[in-house]
């Protein structure tokens, strides 16, 4: 390949327009796609944690796989709370996150921050059976003792 017809198709990559919307998802983002989409969603266990100064209610969860869920964090507290739990979010197929605001579409999360009087709610399957900690990672409020355990049978 001459200089020039390299340039060529690199250029001609460049401008080739990605249509991402167009695209089917991969590999696990499909098969958490798939498990989403047939599950009966009007039949989802609502699951309401409380949050406040600096507490988790209940903060002891125990879920069961391949089931739909509806977490509410409902922050009745004066300041903002998170909820942060990497490995729980990695055990889970997440459909949504979403409050009065709007909603994101998302397969990842890592952390959901909830401001003072405010609620959010994320709609998962769980799928890797395990036990998982999550705590709020705003100031010292872990160490206060604002954790808790969530159990995927
Ligand atoms: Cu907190």
């Amino acid at each position: 390949m001459s200089r020039l017809s390299l340039l060529a198709a690199v250029l001609a990559l460049l401008v080739t327009p990605v249509h991402a919307q167009d695209e089917k998802a991969a590999g696990l983002e499909a098969g958490a796609i798939a498990l989403i989409d047939q599950m009966d969603w009007n039949a989802a266990t609502v699951v309401e944690v409380v949050l406040s100064e600096h507490n988790y209610s209940p903060r002891d969860l125990v879920l069961e796989r391949n089931k739909p869920y509806i977490l509410r964090l409902n922050n009745v507290g004066a300041i903002s709370h998170d909820m942060v739990g990497g490995s729980f979010f990695g055990g889970i197929a997440i459909k949504m996150a979403q409050n009065r605001g709007g909603r994101i579409v998302t397969p990842v999360l890592r952390s959901i921050y909830v401001k003072s009087r405010q609620q959010m709610e994320i709609w998962f399957v769980p799928v890797r059976a395990g036990t998982y900690t999550f705590f709020c990672s705003l100031g010292d409020h872990r160490e206060e003792g604002m954790e808790g355990e969530i159990q995927i049978k």
